[in-house]
């Protein structure tokens, strides 16, 4: 159903999944993460396999996501740095020699854990349900790199935009190469579709995405696009941005609940899929409401064929996974259809 909905095929009912689908809000992957700590967890193909896989047994979802970080290639490709619990990078990335010194990355000598993972996970999916392998965007990664952690601003990011437009760029190729090893190599190991998270590229005026930011997704869709895999562009905070992201060559785009995905619809047009967008905040509704809140956003998405239930961006870790259950129970059933005769 998933992949059918990427391809702006019709489907029997709109297909849910939940980006961080495997994480905090889950007792049973806050039990596994008591014994082992987070990069130990994405290092052991056994167990990211395993907390890929906890909420399909919890819930009837349409597709699986990698449970790694955005960080996990770099830091195969020798860039020093921990979680806690978000990245932290110990040299942040500020010069041209720094970019030069940049290993290149082999995935299958750099990350072997995140492709057996895959294998396992498609292994070991309920029948039907799609593997979504992910990297994050190359600006977005570039945020982390140049400011060393995580912030609201990324100002140092967005200064080097400016001072040294060309170490900007060319670190944004090499991330861009990178990452588009990294995904092919999810794809040749298994992984049914590819989604590129861009979690910062809203803090960036149209000049300066299209530069920087929309240069590094370009050079990856690419690259991808010989694979015929699906290819999954979300974009935080992209309300502003839209008019360009409609230009590149991906199926889907994912929309944060910023935007309502009628208007996103109509400037991304009728060639791409769109998915979201509920606000996380929303799980937090009465039941009643919840369900209030899902109409607004298959309204939004219209009737036509190439819409993906999601929320607008992770969920967050206090959520009740009662509530997320409601969700998706009530998404298959709003938009169950007759079989097509
Ligand atoms: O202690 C812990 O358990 C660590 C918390 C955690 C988790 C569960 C981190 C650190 N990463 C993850 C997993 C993760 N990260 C997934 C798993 C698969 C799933 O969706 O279930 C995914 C897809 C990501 C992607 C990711 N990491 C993004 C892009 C999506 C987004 O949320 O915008 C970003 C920006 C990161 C960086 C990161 N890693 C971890 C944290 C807490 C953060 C955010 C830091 C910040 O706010 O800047």
């Amino acid at each position: 159903m998933f992949l059918e909905a990427c391809r702006r095929r019709p489907v029997p009912y709109t297909p849910v999944w939940i980006m961080r689908q495997a994480g905090r809000y889950l007792p049973e992957y806050r039990e596994l993460r008591a014994k082992v700590d987070f990069v130990a967890l994405t290092r052991s193909a056994e167990l990211a396999a395993e907390a890929t896989l906890q909420p399909l047994r919890r819930y009837p979802l349409d597709a699986a996501i990698l449970f790694s970080d955005i960080m996990t290639p770099l830091q195969g490709m020798g860039v020093g740095l921990e979680f806690d619990p978000g990245p932290v990078v110990r040299e942040p990335i500020r010069t041209a020699a720094q970019v030069d010194a940049l290993p290149r990355l082999a995935p299958q000598r750099d990350v072997p854990f995140v492709l057996d993972a895959i294998r396992l996970v498609r292994a070991g999916a309920p029948r039907g349900v799609p593997l979504i392998g992910f990297a994050g965007a190359p600006f977005t990664l570039l945020c982390y790199l140049v400011c060393g952690r995580p912030s609201k601003e990324f100002s140092a990011a967005r200064a080097l935009l400016y001072a040294q437009p060309e170490t900007a760029e060319r670190l944004l190729d090499r991330l861009a190469d990178a990452m588009t090893a990294y995904l092919a190599a999810q794809a040749a190991a298994g992984a049914q579709a590819l989604m590129l998270f861009e979690s910062w590229a809203g803090l960036l005026g149209i000049r300066e995405y299209r530069r920087f930011a929309l240069r590094g997704v370009r050079r990856v869709v690419a690259g991808l696009r010989p694979l015929g895999v699906p290819l999954i562009y979300y974009v935080n905070q992209g309300s502003a941005l839209m008019e360009a992201v409609s230009e590149l060559d991906v199926d889907v785009v994912g929309v944060d609940w910023r935007s309502p995905l009628g208007a996103a619809r109509r400037v991304l047009g009728p060639g791409k899929a769109v998915q979201g967008n509920l606000d996380p905040a929303a799980l937090f509704a009465e039941r009643g409401e919840l369900k209030r809140h899902i109409e607004v956003v298959l309204d939004e998405a219209g009737p036509l064929p190439g819409h993906i239930f999601n929320l607008g961006h992770g969920i967050w870790p206090d959520t009740d996974p009662d509530a997320v259950a409601r969700m998706i129970d009530y998404v298959h059933e709003r938009t169950a259809r007759r079989p097509l005769a």
